[in-house]
């Protein structure tokens, strides 16, 4: 029996070789082996079935990588979910995906409980520990891995989306598989590569760019529970490349430890998730003699394009299309227009969602990513601008639409605007502009503490500013463009 991507993921590894070391508790791809069988077990005990959701809002720990590797092997779909989403996100996502199971930290289960459905609930702590690793432990080290196609499903990682609703994007074994292994290929990993894995694990940077990539080389990774720049500098040493989202370069150029000695052991930085700074580029390179390269990807799609790993990296540029991949820019050559995708990366749809998977691709089967983008003389694509309205924060997604919906919805608002200003560390800020009725008592403390139950913290406005009313066009439309410029 053939399980495309659980296959895929182990067949480098030599058995004996370390694949995880985190904070010295390392694990040999046979030890990985073995725990993901325990855990596929214990899944599999607590009935979960091929094709069921397995939700996991669970801390960055190696015990969440063998719970998401156990999912892959028993058939089932994982549904990976932000640490930092409330509990009225986590009804909405809960509501949604219909998981048969959810493993969670043990201070949540009291707040999952009663919005969990026919959902299950197990738990694994920071640490690893709970009554998923405890059931674990007592089960068998071997499972013959559930046949699974290239077309069958392997997770659903939800996107928001301009509509304020979150939508799940259903990634199959086809799409995780190609895109590690073009990847792999691409950025030259090998049995010796040593990855800094300082990302978060509930998105497709950390989880499937990251750790499917090593694998798929059989390379190992040095897991750090999040990203702390003293941290990654202390094992550079004996590393030899760093994935991160530009927040990560502009805090390590921000350390005085950043220096060609510190970084003499790394072969490869790369950077994606949001748009990196020509000037950090710059910098970057000034301080260590190292040249970033930046690539572009989406959770539907996952990488895109990549500058080359031979050849000129471009600062201001995501690079050429991936191996297999096309991209293409509906505008006359060397216009502006919006980015469309196709190839084996694109993702299946949009989980029970058939209208909005409708919308968002071409007749001819081009996915339309609403980013704005050109491409160069020599083929190089940039990312211009966003057709949609997005902010990009420390490379976490927010979509206004979502906060200016909760923002409304408080008494004493009568409109907001939500937009996002230039960050000096997070690349862009959630500012918020709200109209409020005349005589309401409200101030910027009292909307940030109202919206704290609602939404995770990082869609909190870092501002909140109070305006008599909002600029609109001929048409009605809040000007945000205008906004921008008054604030920024
Ligand atoms: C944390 N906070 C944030 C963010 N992160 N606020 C805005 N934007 C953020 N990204 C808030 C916390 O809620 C907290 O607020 C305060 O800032 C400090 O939190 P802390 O945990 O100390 O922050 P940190 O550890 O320094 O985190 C910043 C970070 C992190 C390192 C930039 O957010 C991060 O690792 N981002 C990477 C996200 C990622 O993996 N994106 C990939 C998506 P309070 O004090 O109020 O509690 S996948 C994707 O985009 C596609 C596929 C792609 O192309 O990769
Ligand atoms: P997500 O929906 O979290 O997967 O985020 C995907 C979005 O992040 C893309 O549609 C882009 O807008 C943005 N993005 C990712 N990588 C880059 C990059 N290198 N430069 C600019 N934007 C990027």
């Amino acid at each position: 029996m053939t399980n495309y991507l659980f296959d895929r993921l182990f067949a480098a590894g030599h058995p004996d070789a370390i694949v995880i070391d985190a904070a010295g508790q390392t694990l040999t791809y046979g030890d990985l082996d073995r725990a993901v069988a325990r855990y596929a077990n214990a899944l599999t005990s607590l009935g979960v079935k091929p094709g069921d959701r397995v939700g996991a809002q669970v801390e960055k720990s190696v015990a969440n990588v063998v719970l998401y590797l156990a999912t892959i092997r028993i058939g089932a779909v994982f549904l990976p979910l932000n640490t930092a989403y409330t509990p009225a996100e986590m009804t909405y996502f809960i509501g949604d995906a219909e998981p048969a199971l959810i493993v969670c930290d043990p201070s949540a289960t009291a707040t999952l409980a009663p919005i969990a459905n026919a959902a299950r609930i197990v738990t694994l702590d920071a640490s690893g520990e709970g009554g998923l690793a405890d059931l674990a432990a007592g089960c068998s080290d071997r499972f013959d891995a559930v046949a699974r196609a290239a077309t069958d499903l392997a997770a659903i990682c939800y996107t928001s989306g301009t509509t304020g609703r979150s939508k799940g994007a259903m990634l199959t074994h086809g799409n995780l598989a190609s895109n590690a292994e073009t990847l792999k290929d691409l950025w030259r990993f090998t049995v010796d590569d040593v990855l800094i894995h300082a990302l978060p694990i509930y998105h497709v940077h950390g989880l499937f760019v990251a750790i499917n990539t090593v694998m798929m080389a059989g390379a190992s990774m040095i897991f750090q529970p999040r990203f702390d720049a003293d941290a990654v500098l202390a094992v550079m040493p004996r590393a030899t490349t760093l994935m991160g989202v530009p927040t990560f370069y502009t805090r390590l150029l921000a350390h005085p430890g950043l220096t060609r000695e510190a970084t003499a052991a790394m072969r490869l930085f790369i950077s994606g998730s949001a748009p990196l700074l020509a000037q950090t580029h710059a910098e970057f390179h000034a301080r260590t003699g190292h040249v970033i390269l930046e690539r572009y990807g989406m959770t539907e799609t996952g990488m895109n394009t990549s500058n080359p790993y031979d050849g000129a990296r471009i600062a201001g540029t995501v690079g050429l299309p991936l191996p297999g991949v096309s991209v293409r820019v509906a505008a006359p050559a060397g216009e502006i227009g919006v980015v469309e995708v196709k190839g084996p990366n694109v993702f299946a749809g949009y989980w029970r969602n058939p209208q909005k998977t409708a919308a968002e691709f071409r007749a001819d089967g081009w996915f339309i990513t609403g980013d704005l983008g050109r491409v160069d003389d020599n083929g190089y694509l940039s990312i211009v601008g966003r057709g949609k309205d997005l902010i990009i924060s420390g490379g976490l997604n927010v979509y206004p639409k979502e906060i200016e919906t909760e923002l409304d919805a408080l008494p004493g608002v009568i409109e907001s605007a939500v937009i996002g200003l230039p960050h000096t560390d997070l690349g862009e800020a959630v500012i918020a502009v709200v109209v409020a009725t005349p005589g309401a008592t409200l101030d910027e403390t009292a909307v940030i503490s109202a919206l704290t139950s609602r939404l995770a913290r990082f869609k909190l406005p870092k501002k909140v500013i109070f305006v008599a009313d909002l600029p609109r066009n001929a048409m009605g439309k809040v000007q945000k463009a205008l906004l921008r410029d008054r604030y920024g």
